[in-house]
């Protein structure tokens, strides 16, 4: 019998499932004491463990000693393949340069699309597994990768490559986008109209045929792309089978929000000045909200994401590192959470919600992850805290005491 095949019971846990219908105490979440059983990777059951015991007599069991077991964590948002770091801009920041100066200097993405072309496959994915590792650290088990940072189809392909690597390389799931539409290439310099038809017409065809990819992304922002640009390369990404998602009113408001709905996004995300009309539509779409608190705080934002509103339009939150090297070089979902509340003002349950059943919605992937369910794969995350409010208020503890990927037990 294959591991994948063996059934086992995770006794002894206190579940936080993060299913919507429990009702919770106040500023918290709701904690039951429950068996799980895990059969070829997936959840066969959940619930007490005589009666899993009867269901599974052959299971091996697994005591998680009255832990708190929450989903594995799901970090929808990030560009954890890159190559090199923009330590040398921060420092430029600090000495009170802006980011969006820096960027029309050539410094800013495209520093790092030149290093990231310069980059051999192996090189993208030794650079990257400190970065993912971190991130298995804190309990993630899925894991979004945008390229980005090559904007020629070979090193986009090459940095989608290097995810997939990393998903086979390490136990996690990892869903790639194709960020094709970050900034606009040096060989285009003064003609992005012209980049955005060799998009629709070439990459964005090329790439789908490839299977790298599993969503299309852009950047709409003064600074990267417009409104009708992101339009035309979401109308191609669509009709090449491509769902796509947006960076959206992340430093003004371009109406990214309205966008992404109009192209019934999988998420729109940083959202920092999406007005009422924006999440409007995004409720009105189905679309997830992506909240990005490290770029938020790196970036000494000063405009907060429209969470009031958000909450009255019952649009998903979702929360994210962002992993990124110039606007949120940040390996810490946990902290992702901290600062969401902090800086945010999300609620405990809202950011674990965030980082798993609101993240998967994000993904794509909510009817394989996101919360502790019958039919969903098994990916847990086992925690040494006392109550589930203290993986959102600590900042920079570790309290992972084990992480299950399709059902293995495993760092
Ligand atoms: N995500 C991005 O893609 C841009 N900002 C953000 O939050 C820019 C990333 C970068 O500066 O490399
Ligand atoms: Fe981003």
């Amino acid at each position: 019998m294959s591991a994948l095949a063996a059934t086992r019971i995770i006794a002894n846990g206190r579940i936080w499932t993060a299913a919507p219908a429990l009702v919770a105490p106040a500023g918290g979440v709701a904690v039951e004491s429950l068996a799980i059983a895990a059969r070829d990777g997936r959840i066969a059951a959940v619930g007490p463990l005589a009666e899993l015991r009867t269901q599974f007599p052959q299971a091996e069991l697994d005591d998680v000693g009255g832990r708190l077991v929450t989903p594995g964590f799901i970090d929808c948002h990030t560009h954890i393949v890159h190559a090199a770091n923009r330590a040398a801009e921060f420092a430029r920041r600090l000495a009170g340069e802006s980011y969006q100066s820096i960027a029309r200097a050539g410094g800013g993405i495209l520093a790092t699309v030149r290093a990231t072309r310069a980059a051999t496959l192996p090189q993208l994915v030794e650079a990257a597994l400190p970065r993912v590792d971190a991130l298995l650290a804190e309990g993630v088990t899925t894991l979004e990768i945008k390229s980005g940072y090559g904007l020629d189809l070979e090193t986009e392909q090459r940095m989608l490559q290097a995810a997939r690597a990393i998903g086979r390389q390490r136990p996690l799931t990892v869903m790639t986008t194709y960020l094709g539409a970050h900034t606009v290439p040096p060989e285009h310099a003064s003609d992005a109209d012209g980049y955005v038809t060799r998009l629709c017409n070439e990459l964005i065809p090329a790439m789908a045929a490839s299977g790298l990819a599993d969503a299309f992304d852009a950047y709409c922002e003064t600074l990267a792309f417009s409104a009708g640009q992101v339009a035309r390369a979401f109308a191609a990404a669509r009709t090449h089978g491509l769902p796509v998602k947006l960076h959206a009113d992340q430093l003004s408001n371009t109406h990214g929000a309205l966008l992404a709905a109009q192209h019934h996004a999988l998420s729109a995300d940083h959202l920092e000045y999406t007005d009422e009309a924006g999440v409007g539509a995004l409720a009105a779409a189905g679309s997830v909200a992506v909240l990005l608190p490290g770029a938020y705080y790196f970036l000494r934002e000063r405009q907060r994401p429209p969470l009031a509103a958000l909450r009255r339009a019952g649009v998903p939150i979702a929360v994210a590192t962002d992993c990124n090297p110039g606007t949120s070089p940040l390996t810490s979902i946990l902290a992702a959470m901290n600062l969401a509340a902090v800086e945010f003002g999300l609620e405990v349950g809202e950011c674990l919600a965030g980082v798993t059943r609101h993240a998967a919605q994000a993904l794509g992937v909510q009817a394989e992850a996101g919360t502790i369910s019958a039919g969903k794969w098994c990916d847990l995350a086992v925690w040494d805290v006392a109550e589930p409010a203290e993986l959102v208020h600590n900042l920079g503890a570790r309290p992972l005491h084990r992480r299950y990927w399709h059902g293995q037990p495993g760092p």
